[in-house]
């Protein structure tokens, strides 16, 4: 619902939501319609906002349709996608953006990175003059680049995206970096809003099990959406699986995967390596996956998955194909997610 009685988990319009993320932020946020990056949920300073013009796209999605003429957006992967690059993509040409696509993994020369690098291996290009020369041909551009989950700083220093931001000279919208996956945070926290029947439901992330080593962006991503939007957030995992505390502040972090589902509201299941002992898989026990005996502890649980999810490791399919699974309703929530961030930046354009 659109109107003076919408709120955000409680809060009122006029609120910030961000308030409980400390006075750092707002030195360094920039003025609301000036929008040259979106990384991170410190890239929206007005969640309420943000959800009310999702609502309007997800209504009329084809009411700026001429707000991206003549405009291109370049879609730079390193890595596998499906959901990101098509719901980009459709984002973008319903705002009447003529979309690029690049699988720079396949399809570039291999990247050098780093000052002073002596470029005698295998790298052909450095990504300096790779993404300046992008700038010239796009309006936005959009990566996505895992962590190599070798070593935790490089990783969390988030190379990649920075180099992106700092030589494109265009806006970059990250289609999910090392350590966070925003767009899809932003469709989650849509979703919710969606279906919640309470002001402030309770939501559980939980985590389960995974053959291979899988990156902690989207439940750091989805821990620090919630935390600033003041959900009531609760973290589920197995000793030694605590993420990064600075995505984490406000969550109940616990261990007990059955006392975290009473009553819950949402449950939210995915997979990640450990952040303490970096990228590594600690625990395999199957007792973890979601399944419908653990479903029946909540309140009606709706169940999410940002997927590609394995089906009867991370989620048995009654739950995933039962009546109370929104992946699909989230996954669509991919487009208008998208589609009022890139609107954001168009218009800080004109
Ligand atoms: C990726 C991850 O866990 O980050 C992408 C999820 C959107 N998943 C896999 O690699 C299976
Ligand atoms: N959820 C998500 O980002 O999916 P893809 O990896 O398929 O883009």
């Amino acid at each position: 619902m659109i109107g003076p009685a919408y709120s955000l988990f409680g809060r009122g319009l006029g609120d910030s939501p961000l308030s409980n993320v400390g006075a750092d932020y707002f030195l360094v946020q920039l003025p609301e319609r000036e929008m040259n990056k979106f990384i991170s949920a410190f890239d929206i300073p007005d969640f309420a906002a943000f959800l009310q013009e999702a609502q309007q796209v997800k209504q009329t999605p084809f009411a700026w349709k001429t707000l991206g003429l003549n405009k291109t957006i370049g879609l730079i992967f390193m890595n596998p996608s499906l959901r990101t690059r098509l719901s980009t993509q459709k984002a973008a040409l319903n705002l009447g953006m003529a979309p690029m696509v690049m699988n720079i993994d396949k399809d570039g020369w291999k990247l050098a990175s780093g000052e002073g690098v002596i470029m005698n291996g295998d790298a052909a290009e450095h990504v300096k003059d790779a993404v300046a020369v992008m700038g010239q041909y796009c309006d936005i551009i959009g990566v996505r680049s895992f962590p190599l989950l070798v070593n935790r700083e490089e990783d969390y220093a988030e190379n990649i995206i920075g180099d992106f931001i700092r030589y494109a000279g265009v806006p970059v919208v990250s289609l999910e970096s090392a350590t966070r996956h925003p767009l899809q945070s932003a469709a989650d926290l849509i979703t919710i809003e969606q279906y919640k029947t309470t002001p402030r439901p309770k939501i559980v992330l939980t985590w389960a099990p995974h053959p291979r080593a899988l990156p902690q962006a989207v439940p750091n991503s989805f821990a620090e959406w919630m935390c600033a939007a003041g959900a009531d957030l609760t973290i589920a995992h197995p000793e030694g699986y605590e993420l990064d505390p600075k995505f984490t502040d406000g969550a109940k972090i616990v261990h007990d995967q059955a006392a975290a589902f009473r009553n819950a509201d949402f449950i939210y299941a995915k997979n990640w390596s450990s952040y303490h002992e970096y990228g590594q898989i600690l625990c395999r026990d199957r007792a973890w996956m979601v399944d419908q005996a653990k479903m029946q502890l909540t309140n009606n649980a709706k169940f999410m998955h940002c997927l590609p999810v394995r089906r009867n490791v991370v989620v048995e399919d009654a739950v995933i194909d039962g009546p109370h699974s929104i992946v699909i309703q989230q996954a669509a929530n991919r487009v208008v997610a998208a589609q009022v961030v890139l609107k954001r930046m168009l218009e800080a354009m004109v």
